[in-house]
């Protein structure tokens, strides 16, 4: 009996864990974490070839970012952040890394779940330096800037807001693009993407994610 109640107990733990929302305004920048630690407000996804992991390689800030290395051929390295209640508006920032060895596909995507069916905002970076917006007409990929240099950091600034159905998206300070969203929902989730299921050898750092409301 006693261990029933410890195990609903945990198990109460766990879902409130899963489910913690961030504090805004949020910001993570790594370097408090070690390699394998859970990081605070965030969720790692991916299997033992794909699990994202705190280094001390390279970093943006500090000594620390996150390396997200999709090596599995089944699964990909995701960072998944709960947003309180849903923002309908706001900013997200983050530096990511490409190297050159291995670059990998870098997904942002703001979302009104962790599925391609509830995206707002997703904005793609390719192994090849270009960056891409998912149009809301028919949800495929349209290149907005390219270039993007490998084995420098680089910053991405995304600001949503419903009221305009519209985002900004800034790269290293500079205006790239302004569109409509994917849908006019407020989104609950922020989600970290590198590689895809099937593809692999996709490797990104990233480092100071940042999210506050405008
Ligand atoms: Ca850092
Ligand atoms: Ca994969």
């Amino acid at each position: 009996m006693k261990r029933r109640v410890l195990f609903l107990f945990l198990l109460v733990a766990v879902a409130s864990l899963l489910s913690a929302e961030i504090t805004l305004p949020f910001s993570m920048d790594f370097d408090s974490l070690s390699r394998g630690d859970n990081i605070p407000g965030g969720r790692i996804r991916g299997d033992a070839d794909s699990i994202p992991k705190i280094v001390t390689i390279i970093s943006h800030s500090g000594t620390n970012s996150l390396f997200m290395a999709d090596y599995s051929t089944t699964d990909s390295s995701e960072l998944i952040f709960t947003l309180p209640e849903g923002m309908p508006r706001g900013t997200v920032k983050y530096a990511f890394y490409l190297p050159a060895i291995d670059p990998g596909l870098i997904y942002c995507t703001l979302g009104t779940s962790t599925n391609s069916s509830g995206r707002v905002v997703d904005v793609q970076i390719t192994s090849k330096g270009n960056i891409r917006c998912r149009k809301p007409e028919d949800q495929s990929l349209e290149t907005v800037s390219e270039g993007i240099s490998y084995d420098t950091w680089h910053t991405v600034e995304i600001s949503w807001d419903i009221s305009t159905n519209q985002y900004l998206l800034y790269v290293n300070g500079v205006s790239i693009a302004q569109k409509v969203l994917i849908s006019n929902e407020a989104p609950t989730h922020l989600i970290f993407k590198v590689g895809s299921d099937a593809k692999s050898a996709h490797t990104a750092y990233l480092d100071d994610i940042s999210l506050r409301i405008e």
